[in-house]
């Protein structure tokens, strides 16, 4: 068996999604995401320059010697580019050989421990009242899990994840204003002051059981981190997540040395090696990484393992910016997973996506269930593709008040 052409694209209704579609000499198709949100003609290029040229002839069923080629092979190992575009071609190679096996993904892996998986939501507000409604809205849904932001009263322009007063979230979420970025103002004494409160508030309002997690998004400094999670202890977080930037490890045993708060990190890694030290010491809870910019499920499937025997459970990466393929790659490996958390999902949910991407799974009362099509259980409508074409945007840019460039 050969692969014999691959194609890549570069777009999606209100995201540049970027797909990978691999041929075979046997009529059976792979795909892959390789989107790297804004970034996206990258990866879509490094595929297109030097992967694809490399595969044609491959046997697409020998997926791990083809991952070690790629990773190996290019010297300067790793980073978020070739770690996505290497993501795309791994899931794609799954995809055809569980379509060979005639199965859903998962029973590769060792079948299912799970029917449903438990998903959080991202409800926010421009202030606590419209999160309590955002919440409620999710609640009503039968979500049992949400991730909450809030707007934070003295802040200049609208803290993380959360859209300025009067302006719909989908801004927040599609930035596509163009390449140069927008830029925020973050005060940390602001956040300390008022996101304890809120987020008690928030806690007597839904009661005991709602999973509440909160992002900080890598805003504080280690000590800062360590005295917030310490003062969000009654509220009982499901998760606090990225308190501080990864690249600072060290940083993560201050937090533990002063709380119990449950840490979720990993979203921006793209290695089994930056998990390692994490996991290792047992500093985190939950690992975030996302199956396509952590090099695919070969890669993933790993860290998986390694994470397990630490106790650390998944919560992998669901930003809207995932396809439905890494989304679906994704719930292949939460069906199976002995170590399963939680999945972030946030795909954009659209009519115009499903076109794009037609599947078999589907969402109930906050858990998501997986398709039993053989593969991952997604398509792509290469005619609705054509619909579509690339769109600069941007992620913001955040600066202290006094102009200093913090982390966004
Ligand atoms: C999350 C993340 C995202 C990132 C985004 C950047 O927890 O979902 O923090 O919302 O900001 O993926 O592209
Ligand atoms: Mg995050």
């Amino acid at each position: 068996m050969k692969i014999t052409d691959a194609k890549v694209f570069v777009g999606g209704p209100g995201k540049n999604y970027v797909t990978l579609k691999i041929m075979t000499d046997q009529g059976v198709y792979g795909l892959g995401d390789a989107t790297l949100n804004n970034r996206e003609t990258l990866p879509a290029a490094y595929l297109k320059d030097y992967l694809i040229p490399v595969l044609i002839g491959r046997d697409p069923r020998n997926s791990e010697d083809i991952w070690q080629f790629l990773y190996r092979g290019a010297y300067f190992r790793g980073g978020p580019i070739a770690m996505a575009a290497y993501g795309a071609i791994d899931m794609a190679l799954w995809d055809i050989k569980a379509k060979l096996a005639g199965m859903p993904l998962y029973q590769l892996f060792g079948g299912k421990s799970r029917e449903g998986a438990l998903v959080h939501a991202h409800a926010t507000g421009s202030d606590l009242e419209a999160l309590t409604d955002s919440v409620a809205a999710y609640y009503e849904q039968g979500y049992k899990a949400v991730r909450v932001q809030c707007g934070i009263p003295g802040m200049p322009t609208a803290s993380y994840g959360v859209s300025e007063k009067g302006q719909s979230n989908e801004n927040f979420i599609a930035d596509f204003s163009g390449i140069v970025p927008k830029e925020e103002i973050w005060d940390t004494d602001c956040y300390l002051r008022y996101m304890p409160e809120a987020l008690a508030r928030i806690r007597e309002q839904f009661g005991p059981e709602l999973k509440i997690l909160h992002d900080v998004h890598h805003r504080l400094l280690p000590r800062e981190a360590a005295g917030f999670a310490k003062s969000v202890e009654s509220v009982r977080l499901f998760w606090l997540e990225d308190p501080t930037p990864a690249e600072d490890q060290n940083a993560l045993e201050l937090i533990r040395q002063h709380s119990t708060v449950p840490i979720a990190l990993g979203e921006v890694f793209n290695s089994i090696w930056d998990c390692k030290q994490l996991i290792e010491k047992e500093l985190i809870d939950f690992i975030r990484v996302a199956v396509t910019y952590a090099g695919g499920i070969t890669h993933v499937k790993r860290i998986v393992d390694f994470a397990a025997m630490h106790h650390v459970k998944t919560g992998f990466h669901g930003a809207p910016s995932h396809s439905p393929l890494c989304m679906a790659a994704q719930a292949h490996l939460n069906a199976w997973a002995p170590n399963f958390g939680i999945q972030e999902y946030l795909t954009l949910n659209s009519a115009e996506c499903d076109a794009l991407f037609p599947s078999n799974h589907r969402m109930e009362q906050g858990m998501m269930y997986v398709s039993d099509e053989p593969g991952l259980g997604v398509d792509f409508d290469e005619s609705e593709a054509a619909r579509y074409h690339y769109k600069p945007g941007s992620h913001p840019v955040v600066r202290l008040q006094d102009g200093t460039l913090w982390n966004y």
